[in-house]
């Protein structure tokens, strides 16, 4: 048995999968877990691939650590979706984190992530029964959340891709509530699709971004499980330059994937998709 997501144009990624763990529809969408041979425990929402269990962390990591390294001092962050726990399980590594929310839409992501991915550390549990120290959860959309909440130092989107339900959190509007919603300076980061297949929605995201935030940049990372290379966006208030991160505090976050010190090789994309980036 197989799982195959097709992205646009024919191309696919698969899975040999030993059997199906879990199915099942909620208010928003389609869930699914399966046994991989390889790879672990693979979860897809809408036939989408989210993670891989073995391999998460080639994305995890990634979303996270270069902007919470190029700020100063990240002591207030908010996760927007990020269901399965491995965007807030990386967020809580930082010490100098002292409040975390994440804003996730759909609850039976959180429990089937819980019950059946694991990927936690145990962290969802604890989020759902309030005792979490550092962390809270809030079931609610983020797109209303950021309206009405501020001073945050790092707002990170751990969305599902930029077409379908999740396609607001792509929109010039919550660009410009995700600014207000910063502290100076702040630092906002979302993965932005499949650098070679979603190239509009990456170009796209860049140029509503450029309008609303005093700096963007743009990075890259081949992901496990998703097809690579995986496109991330970066939005500054204030001054802070992406191009450079805090080794020191880089020591303490025992990291497999994401090597702060070869960071400016996160910089690297495509000639052609790089030109077209600068021309817009
Ligand atoms: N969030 C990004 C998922 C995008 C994958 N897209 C796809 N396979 N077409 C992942 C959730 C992990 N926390």
């Amino acid at each position: 048995m197989e799982f195959i997501e097709w992205y646009p144009k024919g191309y696919g990624v698969a899975f040999k999968v030993k059997r199906k763990i879990f199915e099942g529809k909620s208010k928003y969408q389609r869930i699914e877990v399966y046994e991989t041979e390889g790879f672990g425990k693979l979860l897809a929402l809408d036939g989408t691939v989210q993670l891989v269990t073995k391999g998460e962390k080639s994305y995890h990591e990634v979303l996270v650590h270069p902007a919470m390294l190029a700020h100063p001092n990240p002591r207030r962050v908010l996760v927007i979706g990020g269901g399965d726990g491995g965007t807030i399980r990386e967020v809580l590594k930082h010490r100098s984190v002292e409040e975390a929310i994440m804003v996730e839409i759909d609850m039976d992501v959180i429990q089937v992530s819980s019950r059946y991915i694991g990927i936690d550390e145990g962290i969802l549990e604890k989020m759902l029964s309030n005792s979490c120290e550092r962390a809270r959860l809030i079931i609610g959309n983020g797109v209303e959340f950021i309206k009405e909440n501020r001073e945050f130092d790092v707002i990170i989107v751990d969305s599902t891709d930029p077409v379908g339900p999740a396609e607001k959190l792509f929109s010039e509007e919550f660009y410009k509530d995700a600014y207000e919603a910063l502290n100076t300076p702040g630092i906002y980061v979302t993965q932005a699709g499949s650098v070679y297949l979603f190239t509009d929605e990456l170009t796209m995201a860049y140029k509503r971004m450029k309008k609303v935030f005093d700096y963007v940049y743009y990075y890259s990372f081949p992901v496990i499980g998703y097809a690579s290379p995986w496109a991330f966006l970066v939005g500054i208030k204030g001054e802070i330059d992406f191009r450079k991160i805090n080794l020191e505090r880089s020591k303490e976050l025992n990291l497999e994937y994401y090597d702060p010190e070869m960071h400016e090789t996160i910089f690297q994309m495509p000639r052609y998709i790089r030109e077209m980036l600068q021309r817009l």
